[in-house]
């Protein structure tokens, strides 16, 4: 009797279960009453994030936000965007200040776990390294043993830069500041030697020098840091929908979707990943709970991967970065999108 009982309430939940898409959660239906969600950006940086002289948020991290508004509400301005630093992320994230981080944070098992965050798929594999004036002659990381170095609090980068000094029996002195603009001021008025951060970063500061050209990153690549967009822990359905645009973003590059051919290969291309990407063959809109131009909203107000990456960060941007890992798996890197089906 008891058994039967528990074997009914067990097959109830299962059944509830498979009707919604996923677990929605408190996140997802704040976002909805609110008609905008709140998307965390890094004080203004080259190519990443910063406002352009209307005052418009643009950049590659902001683009990721815009292409999650735009599956979500069809609408790429449906974000309010909150600054956030190195060292109040974390906090904000947790406390639903933010819905999500889009802001160069790397993906780590600690994170991940104990802090209560999910991270949908890395946008930019990179690597900590350091920026120094080429007038210091220094030629490697190794050469750098008693340097000041400038460094953000609450980084992947602290720790790092500890680990590699000890590592290689070197000392260093650290000038933390939490404030970007102000530990790039330090940098440029050679309070400190050197400054230490995502390799993508530092061309992002570099590029900010009066000239470039008397700036150099290093070749040391220091760590690991894959950089995702993150969300908190408890709303699965939400997490779905930001993972799901990212992944639409490599998918569609993959196809040769673009944002300019993206109405018309929704109704003209035979393909049918093409087809069940964009919506003409209905269904994964409704598995993530999203209308079916869901994919299509995105790639038109952004573009595919490839474009977002090209317009910000690539060859042809001050921050002069080439796709490398971040290539597409087809093309050498280790960008890939499982199948959307
Ligand atoms: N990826 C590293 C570093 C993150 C980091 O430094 N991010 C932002 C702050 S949220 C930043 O200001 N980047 C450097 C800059 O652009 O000055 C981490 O997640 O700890």
């Amino acid at each position: 009797m008891r058994f039967s009982k528990l074997f009914a309430a067990a097959a109830a939940l299962a059944i509830a279960g498979m009707s919604t898409p996923a677990d929605a959660g408190a996140v997802l239906d704040a976002i909805k009453a609110r008609g905008s969600f709140k998307c965390g950006t890094a004080q203004p940086t080259p190519g990443w994030g910063y406002t352009d002289s209307s005052g418009a948020w643009q950049g590659f991290n902001i683009d990721v936000c815009k292409a999650v508004a735009a599956a979500l509400f069809g609408n790429a301005t449906k974000i309010e965007y909150v600054v956030v630093t190195s060292q109040s992320r974390f906090p904000a994230l947790q406390s639903g200040e933010v819905d999500v981080l889009s802001n160069n944070t790397t993906w780590t098992l600690a994170r991940d776990s104990q802090l209560g965050f999910n991270f949908a798929p890395t946008v930019f594999y990179d690597g900590q390294g350091f920026l120094v004036p080429k007038k210091l002659g220094v030629t490697s990381g190794l050469k750098l043993d008693g340097a000041t170095v400038c460094v953000l609090p609450g980084t992947t980068t602290e720790l790092n830069l500890a680990d590699y000094f000890r590592a290689n029996k070197m000392s260093f002195k650290p000038v933390v500041i939490e404030n970007a603009d102000e530990i790039r001021r330090a940098y440029f008025e050679g309070r400190c030697d050197v400054m230490t951060n995502d390799r993508s970063s530092l061309a992002a500061i570099r590029s900010l020098a009066s000239n470039p050209a008397d700036h150099i990153v290093l070749a040391d690549v220091i760590s690991k840091e894959p950089l995702a967009p993150v969300v908190k822990h408890g709303d699965d359905q939400w997490f779905d929908i930001v993972k799901w645009t990212v992944y639409a973003l490599l998918e569609a590059e993959e196809y040769g979707v673009t944002q300019a051919n993206a109405d018309k290969m929704a109704t003209e291309s035979k393909d049918p990943r093409i087809q069940r990407l964009l919506g003409q063959t209905p269904g994964m809109g409704a598995a993530l709970g999203l209308d079916e131009k869901w994919a299509l909203n995105a790639i038109k107000a952004v573009g595919n991967y490839g474009e977002i990456y090209d317009r910000s960060l690539g060859p042809k941007t001050p921050l002069q970065l080439e796709r490398g890992i971040n290539d597409l798996w087809t093309k050498g890197g280790i960008m890939y999108s499982p199948p959307a089906r």
